[in-house]
């Protein structure tokens, strides 16, 4: 599955940390767009599509939650519980973000504006298209 964990430098001195995220360097593609979500309900799964073209990097930069990518043949889930790292999400892999801690922060960055034709949001479709 073309899916990665990226581990990214962490920076900083006494005063607390910081990590940089720039496009081509620990982001594997241009980035078009930045969007987070926050304030998941207990037990509210979000996500559950794949992209037809947009890539997609993950970062729980506050709190924890768990995210499954599936490639049609394997589902792996990874736990999102550290600011330094990010999760690569490549088009075409179904992607579900669930198990949200309450001061879960997901940060998301794509590699592409938003469109909802490139929503597959049905999973028979999903395997139809991979076919
Ligand atoms: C993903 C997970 C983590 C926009 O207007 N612009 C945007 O860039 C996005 C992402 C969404 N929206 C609108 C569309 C819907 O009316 O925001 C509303 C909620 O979007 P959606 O139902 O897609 O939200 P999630 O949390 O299920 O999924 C989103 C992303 O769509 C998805 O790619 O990986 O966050």
């Amino acid at each position: 599955m073309n899916s990665q964990l990226i581990d990214f430098t962490i920076m900083g001195d006494e005063r607390g940390s910081l990590i940089a995220l720039e496009e081509h360097h620990n982001v594997p593609f241009d980035i078009k767009r930045v969007f987070y979500i926050y304030g998941t309900q207990e037990g509210v799964p979000r996500g559950q599509h794949a992209h037809y073209k947009t890539k997609q990097l993950l970062v729980a930069i506050s709190g924890s939650c768990k995210v499954t990518l599936d490639d049609g043949k394997t589902a792996i889930t990874h736990i999102l519980n550290k600011p330094n790292i990010g999760l690569f999400q490549d088009a075409l892999i179904w992607g579900k973000m669930h198990d949200f801690s309450q001061d879960c922060v997901l940060l998301v960055f794509a590699d592409t504006y938003y469109d909802d034709s490139d929503y597959i949001r049905d999973y028979d479709k999903f395997l139809e298209v991979i076919k």
